[in-house]
């Protein structure tokens, strides 16, 4: 399926991805097949709870992460990506910045790339190029160690615009058509907290693109920031972010938690059903 394509239609129904993330300690020598099961039963629950694509992660872009080499990356989303494939029918993405990892996984099914480096890294343009996968460029300023060190834009929705101006620019001419990309600008990626909710109060601004946006919010510091609470805790000011994304024209939400968050695209999708035609 072509998810961008699909976020598209009329109708426009919203996706929840829901996030996997598959940890450095977890099965990377494909000996611990208690995480792996554990990782799968997490997809079974996600999928019965109604998730439309499930999101690997096997790099940490976590603020001050240490960064992982292909060949671990590959050993800890790879062997996951091929197990979902042959036992569930389900949308798969794989969070990764790495051609030699985006190869892989296009090679054993993966649906979607999700590249908070939105293909600028050696290789990315072509690989992708060369596949019919969809993909998600995600906006970061700087790099996941030091990024949320003095994050600084002129107008944080006009830079991120113009960057994804050029990244469209750049896949179209590798001939990325521009029905496979979805724009995310990244919260948490390079900005403060207020560039954060600016961006959360004038998501809407980034239609102007014309293609489908992807928020990424769920338990993240913005909410942990206001909220004072910690990330175990963040729930409810996820599920807000969520609607309030939603609500600006976010086609897809990901998020850890996947029961709760359909539940209340369902609940706000029943009333624009009502605000049209009173
Ligand atoms: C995002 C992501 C996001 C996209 C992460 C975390 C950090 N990919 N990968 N958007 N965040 N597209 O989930 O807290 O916001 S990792």
């Amino acid at each position: 399926m072509n998810i961008s394509t699909h976020a598209m239609s009329a109708f426009k129904p919203v996706k929840v991805m829901g996030i996997l993330n598959v940890t450095p300690d977890s099965f990377s020598d494909g000996g611990k097949f208690s995480s792996f099961d554990k990782a799968l039963t997490q997809v079974e629950l996600m999928i019965i709870n109604g998730v439309d694509i499930i999101d690997i992660g096997g790099e940490s872009t976590r603020p001050g992460a240490a960064e992982v080499s292909e060949k671990d990356e590959i050993a800890r989303v790879i062997p996951l990506l091929k197990a979902i494939k042959s036992r569930f029918d389900i949308s798969v993405s794989i969070d990764t910045s790495k051609s030699a990892v985006m190869s892989e996984a296009i090679t054993y099914g993966a649906d979607m790339i999700n590249d908070v480096r939105a293909l600028q890294n050696k290789g990315c343009l072509d690989v992708v190029a060369q596949s019919d996968v969809t993909v998600c460029l995600m906006h970061m300023q700087g790099m996941p160690r030091t990024m949320q060190a003095n994050p600084q834009y002129n107008d944080v929705i006009t830079d991120i615009i113009d960057f994804f101006q050029q990244r469209i620019t750049s896949c179209e001419q590798q001939a990325i058509d521009k029905s496979r990309l979805i724009l995310d600008p990244g919260f948490g990626f390079g900005k403060t907290l207020a560039h954060n909710y600016q961006m959360l109060a004038h998501f809407a601004e980034f239609k102007q693109l014309k293609l489908p946006l992807l928020a990424g919010m769920s338990r993240k510091s913005m909410l942990g920031d206001v909220l004072n609470r910690d990330v175990e805790h963040r729930l409810a000011g996820s599920l807000t972010a969520a609607i309030v994304a939603v609500q600006q024209g976010a086609s897809i939400i990901r998020v850890h938690d996947v029961a709760e968050t359909v539940d209340a695209i369902k609940v706000l999708t029943e009333v624009a059903q009502y605000s049209n035609n009173h």
